[in-house]
């Protein structure tokens, strides 16, 4: 095994808007390796626990309602530094604010409807992963 692991999720409006290959295409670009990869949808129930940290925010009922509203594509990646050169590749959470060359940049519709999610620590990119894959779904 080389490398770090962080979790990534292409949400709805990424899929479909289309962008799911050039997304794909540039993760792979950028250096990450798939471990695990899985097009499925969310239900309300893993929607609100996987964001459950943000459940007092007023923006929780709508992003549950979102992230369920269409397929997914979850995947586990592999890089050295992996949760942060994801997080540089992926660019800050609002678009407006995201940096030149960044997936969010060229792909998410705002802040709330932002194509890609990614871990924000080790520890988090663990345990989402195994939310997502059984161990025999990781390569
Ligand atoms: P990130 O996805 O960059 O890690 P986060 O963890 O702060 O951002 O928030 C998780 C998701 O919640 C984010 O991708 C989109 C949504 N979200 C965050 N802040 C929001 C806001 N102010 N309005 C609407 N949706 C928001
Ligand atoms: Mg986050």
């Amino acid at each position: 095994m080389s490398g770090n692991r962080t979790f990534t999720m292409l949400k709805p409006d990424a899929i479909e808007n289309g962008h799911m290959g050039k997304i794909i295409d540039m993760i792979i670009q950028a250096g990450f390796s798939i471990k695990a990869m899985k097009y499925t949808r969310l239900s309300e129930d893993q929607a609100k626990a996987f964001y459950e940290v943000h459940s007092e925010r007023p923006f929780y009922g709508e992003l549950v309602e979102y992230m369920t509203s269409g397929p997914i594509v979850a995947a586990i990646l592999e890089k050295d530094n992996a949760v942060a050169d994801f997080r540089a590749l992926i660019g800050a959470t609002d678009p407006a604010e995201a940096a030149e060359g960044t997936i969010r940049k060229y792909y998410a519709e705002s802040k709330g409807r932002n194509a890609v999610h990614g871990s924000d620590s080790d520890e988090n990119a663990a345990i989402e992963g195994k939310f997502h894959f059984a161990d025999s779904e990781v390569f």
